[in-house]
């Protein structure tokens, strides 16, 4: 008998606060601020807190693209949010998303600000905004909005449920691993066969719903995300891969998934975003060099 079946869960579920795993300090069975912090406010209209993952590349890559289509309204500062160090459970985070989690927006445009949490959420209140990247016949529009509620809907159980257990969990269970790589590979199934008739996920025009699905789907399939790529032959979704690697050429997502990341090389980090010349002058390569001189 292995571990996970040996386990008889009590009558009470507790606290245990020395689970372990990836995550165990941060995680808690309850909601609400831990500390009073309020949120820092930069220039711009739109005040993002985030991280570069990839909830939060899905909203730096939509800013990134709508100033590159001439949306001056959509001028944002991005603040770091360190989850690993609890910065999410600060009083002015909890105010801007009740969820604790990263991406949060709050747009200050207008005389009241306007908080939005949830990426999804995000990602559709900037298009109906600004009118762009949502279609607007009631058809294509459906598709789109389908395919981003499908992300939302699908990546907990590629994020959550495969990468928690195949990467994170403190011991491998064979059960998890095999009910959420099943999962998984039936996912990129329904994108690939999505992608084998249509050239973006809503029809012929790139939209949310593909800034959606990219951070998570587009990394997984090119063997960049917990290291799965031999263990998912992610090879085999190569409409996945045309669109990935499709979209990865844009301009505005190069920059967009630099914003707020903290790891990998220094010159595809830029650890906060004030002003579009901080991409040439912020960037972690420069800082460096700066620093080193
Ligand atoms: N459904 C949410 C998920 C957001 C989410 O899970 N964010 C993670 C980082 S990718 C987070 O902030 N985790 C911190 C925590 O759970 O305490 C969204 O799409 O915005």
């Amino acid at each position: 008998m292995n571990e996970s079946t040996a386990y008889t869960p009590p009558a009470v579920w507790s606290w245990n606060k020395e689970s372990g795993g990836r995550f165990a300090n941060i995680n808690r069975p309850i909601a609400g601020s831990t500390h009073d912090k309020d949120l820092p406010v930069g220039r711009h209209p739109l005040q993002l807190y985030s991280l570069g993952t990839p909830n939060g590349v899905k909203v730096t890559v939509m800013l990134e693209e709508l100033l590159a289509a001439g949306h001056a309204g959509a001028e944002y500062d991005a603040w770091l949010v360190r989850i690993n160090e609890g910065d999410q459970f600060g009083s002015g985070f909890v105010a801007a998303n009740p969820n604790s989690k990263i991406p949060a927006l709050v747009d200050r445009s207008a005389a009241a600000p306007v908080r939005v949490f949830e990426s999804g959420a995000i990602l559709l209140y900037l298009a109906d905004k600004f009118g762009a990247f949502v279609p607007t016949d009631p058809a294509t529009r459906a598709e789109c909005l389908s395919w981003l509620f499908w992300q939302m809907g699908s990546a907990p159980f590629l994020g959550g449920g495969f990468g928690h257990f195949y990467a994170y969990a403190p011991s491998k269970i064979e059960y998890a691993i095999d009910r959420y790589a099943m999962e998984v590979k039936r996912q990129l199934d329904v994108l690939d066969r999505r992608l084998a008739e249509s050239p973006f996920l809503a029809g012929d025009d790139y939209s949310i719903a593909d800034m959606a699905v990219w951070p998570w789907y587009g990394t997984l399939v090119k063997g960049q995300l917990y290291e799965a790529g031999e263990f998912l032959q992610v090879h085999q979704y190569t409409n996945v891969l045309r669109w990935t690697d499709q979209i990865a050429k844009r301009p505005a997502v190069r920059r967009g998934r630099m914003v707020n990341r903290t790891w990998g090389q220094p010159d595809s980090q830029l650890h906060e975003r004030h002003d579009a010349t901080d991409f040439d002058t912020r960037a972690q390569d420069k800082l460096d060099a700066k620093a080193a001189q």
